[in-house]
């Protein structure tokens, strides 16, 4: 299909505001959409990252007041592994297919430097599932299992040291693929004073380091103050428990020690209800938005270029999708056709050194039958030789025999005759 010139005026002369006469009923868009939305259920999906027994599981219950049933993980293993597991949760009437992705093995290596390998080529797999998806003629998008990671929650070891270069890496490695969350896991093991010092000091090694995490949107006014508030809260110190206790009248999420109690929800005790309004009651649908608007858009964006797909050409002009492939596909013709030339060339060369290589062997053959054939003559003339000095020695012999015998013979008439004599 050729394209089509047409005269496209300025976008200020297209639109003009006008006013309407009475109630039409667009204004319940809003509402069709949620209705929609909430009938097609939602997607969720969150990478826990830290290292063997750090409390990523006992995090999750808590998060989602549940329990996944999730085994402990090893600390033998050779490699990192990537485990997803799947929930369909409800509350109220909103249903939330929810995907737990675990990293097992994280951090139990000597050699740590590939441990952030994995889990950025799952990161890269599952988006590259959405782009052939999205690639198809045939899309389901609506039906596809959208399996894009939307947060990763980064497990700091509660050191009060500051952070492991693995963390770093692998942060940095992270950053442009992903929303990271770093959280401080078991903060139950870290004094008041050292987990301020603590958090300060991760904040400054991320910024040194230009680890870009996720910051909560502070674009939307009905939620960018308690967002900017939040965001200077960072990184979250979390306390997880699968154990209840009773407080007042109520039984409470805790970890019981002998000193005393420490409770999840408590905010004086802990950030976790920080973390959990954060991530699910208020920014779960931004993390989903900026995980296909920014992150996937990024890896789309990489992996057509990859494919040789561009918006403008090498003169900076802008070229169709359509123009593209056609290009691409006269130069893949055009490959094909000197592939075939060079084949064809190549044939001819071969099937000429064949034939020499034939030749040769003909005239070596050749050469060897006229030696054998020489040979063979030498021999037989030897022989005949051979034969015939036989023969001449057979007949010299009988000769002599025959003349011994007649020596015999006439020496024997002889004596006979002298005895007569007597
Ligand atoms: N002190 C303290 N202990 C915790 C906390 N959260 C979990 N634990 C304990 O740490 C241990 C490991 O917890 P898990 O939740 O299984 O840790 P995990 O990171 O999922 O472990 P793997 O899946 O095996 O890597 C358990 O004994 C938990 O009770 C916490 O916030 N503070
Ligand atoms: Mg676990």
């Amino acid at each position: 299909m050729a394209p089509v010139d047409v005269e496209v005026p300025p976008m200020e002369n297209q639109l003009r505001n006008l006013v309407l006469s009475g109630h039409v009923g667009f204004d319940s868009l809003p509402d069709q959409l949620v209705s929609k939305s909430v009938q097609n259920g939602f997607v969720f999906n969150i990478m826990c990252i830290g290292e063997t027994g750090l409390g990523k599981s006992t995090l999750m219950d808590s998060l989602f007041n549940t329990n996944f049933e999730s085994v402990p993980s090893p600390h033998t293993l050779p490699t990192v592994k990537l485990k997803a597991h799947t929930y369909e949760l409800q509350e109220s009437n909103v249903r939330l297919k929810l995907t737990i992705v675990d990293t097992v093995g994280y951090g139990d290596q000597i050699n740590k430097e590939d441990s952030f390998k994995a889990i950025v080529d799952y990161i890269d797999a599952q988006f590259e599932n959405y782009l052939q998806e999205e690639l198809k003629i045939k899309r389901s998008l609506p039906t596809y299992h959208d399996s894009r990671i939307h947060v990763c929650l980064y497990f700091i070891c509660p050191t009060g040291h500051g952070l492991k270069s693995i963390d770093l890496v692998c942060m940095k490695k992270l950053d442009q693929k992903v929303n990271v969350i770093p959280i401080i896991a078991k903060a139950d093991t870290i004094s008041k004073t050292e987990l301020q010092k603590f958090k300060s000091k991760i904040v400054a090694e991320l910024q040194n380091n230009g680890v870009h995490i996720y910051e909560f949107p502070v674009d939307d006014e009905t939620v960018s103050e308690v967002n900017s508030t939040m965001n200077s809260h960072i990184p979250f110190a979390v306390i997880g428990s699968t154990d209840f206790v009773r407080v007042g009248n109520k039984m409470v999420r805790a970890r019981q020690y002998p000193w005393g109690t420490v409770q999840v929800e408590n905010e004086s005790h802990c950030d976790f209800v920080k973390l959990r309004e954060m991530l699910i009651r208020t920014n779960m649908e931004d993390m989903r938005e900026k995980t296909h608007c920014r992150h996937y858009e990024l890896y789309r964006k990489k992996r057509l270029e990859q494919m040789g797909f561009s918006d403008v050409d090498a003169d900076n002009k802008p070229i169709s999708f359509q123009q593209t492939f056609e290009t691409k596909r006269s130069n893949h013709l055009q490959e094909l056709q000197q592939k075939e030339d060079e084949m064809r060339q190549m044939f001819v060369v071969r099937v000429k050194e064949k034939e020499a290589e034939l030749k040769e062997a003909e005239k070596e053959l050749h050469a060897k039958f006229d030696k054998l054939k020489k040979d063979h003559t030498d021999e037989k003339k030897k022989i005949e030789d051979s034969r015939k000095k036989l023969e001449d020695e057979v007949v010299e012999f009988n000769r002599r025999k025959a003349q011994y015998q007649q020596m015999g013979t006439s020496h024997h008439t002889l004596t006979l005759g002298k005895s007569k004599k007597k």
